[in-house]
């Protein structure tokens, strides 16, 4: 028997899509709950690879660049949980900035340190964030651009990320950037919280939006 595999997975490009474990005292994170709730998901003939980061510095960003070499993403969008802010934060600018409130999962906390030594201040993101703002709001979803990602571990793997696709203008195109999420309602009583199937069409909403700009010359 033939088996009918009209086409290789590899012809069908990917979204590597990234969320972070829980940090700081939470138990859950939305932005992995997020990704996992798409992985696998078909979004304008791409298929989405959902894989989570731990929020420690230097292994995050070193997990995240092996998944980009082992998988090959058309686009990488990484997420992560922005406690407070009360809608979808479609992150403009990556800078060259460690500089932690509290300590990550693997007790580290860095001050005032360079992500990258001796590289450029900041990197805009290669996403279309206006148009992606536009998307949202056309679907009545709460979002923003956002002018800064933090100075913690999602920065710096927003930094990281941006710094490797600058480095690597021979190869396959490749768009990347950071979406920061609100808390679910039950982590916070605070209002500005957002329930997990509006996140996950957020997603699928900004990352259609994306798609159909789609990737440089
Ligand atoms: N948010 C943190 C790190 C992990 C996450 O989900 C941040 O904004 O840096």
């Amino acid at each position: 028997m033939v088996l009918a595999h009209h086409q290789p997975a590899r012809a069908i490009p990917t979204i590597l899509l990234t969320g972070f474990d829980a940090f700081g005292g939470d138990s859950v994170n939305p932005s992995w709950q997020v990704a996992q709730a798409l992985q696998g998901k078909r979004i304008s003939g791409h298929r989405v690879v959902a894989a989570q980061l731990p929020t420690v510095f230097g292994e995050s960003l070193a997990l995240l660049l092996r998944l980009v070499e082992q998988h090959q993403p058309a686009w990488v969008v990484c997420t992560g949980l922005a406690g407070g802010r009360n809608a979808v934060s479609l992150e403009r600018i990556a800078i060259n900035l460690a500089d932690a409130r509290i300590p990550d999962n693997a007790g580290a906390q860095p001050k005032d340190e360079p992500v990258v030594p001796s590289g450029p201040a900041a990197y805009f993101s290669s996403l279309p964030v206006r148009a992606m703002l536009e998307a949202l709001e056309g679907e009545g979803i709460a979002a923003e651009i956002s002018q800064t990602a933090g100075t913690f571990v999602c920065n710096h793997v927003f930094y990281g990320l941006m710094h490797h696709l600058a480095g690597q203008p021979g190869n396959k195109p490749c768009r990347g950037g950071f979406i920061h999420l609100p808390y679910l309602p039950e982590q916070s009583e605070a209002r500005g919280t957002m329930p997990l199937q509006t996140m996950a069409r957020a997603l699928q909403v900004a990352l259609r939006c994306a798609l159909s700009e789609g990737l440089p010359d």
